[in-house]
């Protein structure tokens, strides 16, 4: 054995050697770091341990992605690094999901998400779908270069809590609008909490659009999905 191949055994973690604790700790490492298999592995030892997939996904996944969202928000860390744990999250989710799904746990709330017509700029749009599925929500995403009519399709289809749109070009932008009025013509627009974003947008423009938050980013996406959700169940 070389010194090299020392240096790699000793730098291997088997993550079955750790007590639960200490694996859910190594969890929020391995997602901040973005480890895509690792996290895979280790929800599955949990779940192989008898945790139930709603606590897997819970104190592990949702906690873990958690500190990445604070972490994004007070811009310690930046949106490659947070596309990577939203990855590693969807590879331990993949293994969730069908459990989640047999046993009809329930989403902290749905949101149909999607990017305005004539615009076709998605990674935002994705990052705050990643985010909102790592906060615990379930979330419909139906794409880019959505015209109305899809909009509403996906309404009805979906009954989401949640309207989200994106748009990032100000050209597109207006869109919104166009939308919202739509909803508010046909008499649907208290039926959903519409929530906006994209780059060239801002609280004024979230306002006058008619929307019920304007999101900066992913992470005041899944602040304000959680707190509006609230008070909507409250009210
Ligand atoms: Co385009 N583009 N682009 N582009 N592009 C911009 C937006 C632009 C500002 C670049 C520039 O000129 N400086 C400019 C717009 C200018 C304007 O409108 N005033 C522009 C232009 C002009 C264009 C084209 C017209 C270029 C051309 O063809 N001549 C064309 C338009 C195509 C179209 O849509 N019809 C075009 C095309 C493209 C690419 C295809 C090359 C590519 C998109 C690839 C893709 O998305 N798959 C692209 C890119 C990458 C950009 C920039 C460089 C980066 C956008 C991005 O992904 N940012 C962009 C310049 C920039 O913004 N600095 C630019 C990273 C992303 C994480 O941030 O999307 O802001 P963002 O999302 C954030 C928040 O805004 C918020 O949360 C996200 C995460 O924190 N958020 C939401 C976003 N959506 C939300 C929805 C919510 C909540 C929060 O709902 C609840």
């Amino acid at each position: 054995m070389t010194d090299q191949d020392d240096m790699y055994e000793d730098d291997f973690l088997d993550l079955n050697t750790l007590s639960d604790e200490e694996l859910v700790e190594q969890m929020y490492d391995d997602l901040y770091n973005g480890l895509e298999d690792e996290i895979a592995e280790g929800t599955q030892i949990l779940l192989d341990r008898g945790w139930s997939a709603e606590k897997v996904l819970s104190d592990s996944l949702v906690a873990g992605m958690a500190i990445v969202g604070v972490d994004f928000r007070d811009g310690i860390l930046f949106v490659p690094e947070v596309l990577c744990a939203a990855n590693a999250m969807k590879a331990g989710m993949a293994i969730l999901r069908p459990i989640l799904a047999e046993t009809g746990a329930e989403s902290i709330g749905k949101m149909v998400i999607g990017t305005v017509k004539g615009d076709i700029h998605d990674i935002g749009k994705n990052l705050v779908a990643m985010m909102m599925e790592g906060a615990g929500f379930e979330v419909i995403d139906i794409g880019i270069n959505i015209p109305v009519e899809q909009y509403l399709e996906a309404l009805e289809e979906h009954k989401p809590d949640i309207l989200g749109m994106s748009a990032l070009l100000t050209t597109t932008m207006p869109y919104m609008k166009v939308v919202i009025d739509t909803m508010l013509e046909k008499g649907l627009r208290d039926d959903y909490i519409v929530m906006v974003g994209g780059a060239p947008l801002n609280e004024e423009f979230g306002m006058a659009v008619g929307a019920d938050a304007y999101c900066r980013d992913a992470g005041v996406a899944v602040d304000m999905a959680k707190s509006l959700i609230a008070a909507r169940r409250a009210a």
